[in-house]
């Protein structure tokens, strides 16, 4: 399964072959480059940047490194390898061979949920576009770009099948990707997260690893999708996606490290003097991404989502290693709901609540990670832990829309919430404060003040190796 890199847009689907769906490509990709160019790193697009491309979809050794300016990177079209005789594993349609083309009657749910996949991945570049100025050091600013180019992969994946098996709607979806701005008031992109500024590293951070780890889990659902190439495609941009995760946990984990080295070094937790951030502003923007993040899987409740997986289009996380009929039409589920100031648990139907169910999956997966970074603040013997907020904190998406809760889970009123809001989430006066400290870092193996160094460098260089070269002067 290697890739073409002859072709004009690489990819290991035979697209040569298809001379309709090549120029259509080929016709998307000149503004594709533009939108890049308008939206994407800004200010940093000569520069030379040390880039994994991929070069095969096996499991080992998919990606080669080299320099390369953002706008030469070699985006394509790749999918993982077929299953033979692959079978679709839930719904209605269990156990019936996959689809090779869109069935007709869920042609237009099918395009609205690759189109809502595809807008994220443009967004998150629109998002992260300034970042590159204020970054902590040269280890760091690649990762950035190495992300973003990634997400900028995601998009040809989501646009390769719009463009493939959509015809006129899906080449009409895939301008429409490069149309919408993020945080745009009159042509916004689809989801509340993507709308939302990253101003800067600590929130990078914090995105790539709450938002991008939204990503895994819809991207896992989709892989197990009876429109196979939908699942093929999918299950590709999973291998891409553990990066993102490994640059948000590490990042977030390297902060954590630096704030209590210098906790330590001062005896104090208040470390803004020495150019560190407090734990305790760490927690309030963990506040903030994980909620923003939580509303991304939609309302606990979703006819959508019952019908999405009925009729074999999304399945549930890791779908085949469950031992259940698949079909969930007699199951219920656990779902927290608020009522009368309480929160109750209340049975419903699995199928109804599979939105809720997948948002457990991401909570434990998040929880992990936050044990991890406790476990490094204990060994540092700092008397400090950080925790998730409750799920009904700040949400605008779903049953806890337009209720209060507390991070603790306890509902008040809109009063005492807001009296208190300043305790849970970033002021002003703390956003300024974490502004102030991105001041650029860019000698090789130096570090901003806020940060400790990684344990290793990228693909077995060292930590000092100059991973952007020719940045932009001034
Ligand atoms: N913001 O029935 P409901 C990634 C809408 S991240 C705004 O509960 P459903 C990445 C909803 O669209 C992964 N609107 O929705 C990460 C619906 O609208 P309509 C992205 C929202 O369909 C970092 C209405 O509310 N992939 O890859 O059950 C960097 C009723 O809601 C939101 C996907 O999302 C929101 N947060 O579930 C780069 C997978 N939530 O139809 C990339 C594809 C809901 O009434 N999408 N709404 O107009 C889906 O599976 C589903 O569309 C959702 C929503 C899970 C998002
Ligand atoms: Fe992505
Ligand atoms: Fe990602």
């Amino acid at each position: 399964m290697s890739i073409n890199y002859d072709e004009r847009i690489p990819n290991n689907v035979g697209l040569s072959a298809d001379r309709r769906l090549q120029r259509a490509l080929e016709n998307w990709q000149p503004k594709f480059l533009k939108w890049w160019n308008q939206m994407g790193p800004c200010g940093f697009q000569t520069a030379d940047v040390y880039l994994r491309t991929a070069t095969s979809v096996d499991a080992k050794g998919w990606a080669t490194f080299d320099y390369l300016k953002m706008p030469d990177y070699r985006w394509g079209i790749f999918l993982a390898q077929a299953v033979a005789d692959r079978k679709i594993g839930f719904g209605e349609h269990r156990g019936e061979p996959v689809w090779q083309e869109v069935p007709g009657e869920h042609r237009g749910v099918l395009r609205r949920l690759i189109v809502t996949q595809g807008d994220t991945e443009p967004a998150s570049v629109e998002q992260q576009r300034h970042l590159g100025r204020t970054c902590p050091s040269l280890y760091d600013l690649r990762n950035l770009f190495q992300v973003n180019v990634e997400e900028g992969r995601h998009l040809w994946a989501m646009v390769y099948l719009l463009q493939a098996y959509f015809g006129r709607d899906g080449r009409e979806e895939a301008e429409a990707l490069l149309e919408r701005r993020s945080g745009s008031a009159d042509n916004p992109r689809i989801l509340g997260a993507f709308n939302e500024r990253t101003p800067d590293w600590l929130s990078f951070f914090m995105f790539t690893h709450f938002t991008d780890r939204d990503g895994k889990f819809q991207l896992a659902s989709l892989a197990e999708s009876g429109f196979d190439p939908l699942s093929r495609t999918c299950r590709f941009m999973l291998t891409e996606e553990a990066h993102h995760l490994f640059v948000g946990e590490t990042g977030i984990g390297r902060i954590i490290a630096r704030s209590c080295q210098l906790m330590r070094e001062h005896g104090t937790d208040r470390i803004g003097d020495y150019g560190g951030i407090d734990l305790a502003i760490l927690q309030k923007y963990l506040n903030f991404h994980f909620s923003v993040s939580l509303d991304l899987f939609g309302s606990e409740l979703s006819t959508n989502a019952a019908n999405y997986f009925s009729t074999g289009l999304k399945g549930r996380f890791k779908e085949s290693d469950r031992n259940d009929d698949h079909r969930l039409i007699e199951s219920t589920y656990p779902v927290l709901r608020p009522r009368a100031g309480a929160i109750i648990e209340s049975e419903e139907p699995a199928l109804t609540a599979l939105n809720e169910s997948l948002r457990d999956a991401y909570i434990a997966d998040c929880a992990r990670a936050l044990v991890r970074w406790n476990k490094g603040i204990e060994d540092s013997g700092i008397d400090f832990r950080l925790t998730l907020p409750h799920r009904g904190f700040r949400r605008a998406i779903g049953e806890f829309k337009g209720v209060y809760v507390t991070p603790e889970g306890v509902p008040v009123s809109e009063t005492e919430w807001r009296a208190r809001e300043e305790q849970w989430l970033p002021t002003q006066a703390e956003r300024e404060f974490i502004g102030s400290l991105m001041t650029p870092v860019v000698e090789p193996g130096k570090f901003a003040t806020w940060i400790a160094p990684p344990p290793r460098g990228i693909n077995h260089q060292p930590i000092e190796m100059d991973y952007v070269k020719h940045l932009p002067t001034g």
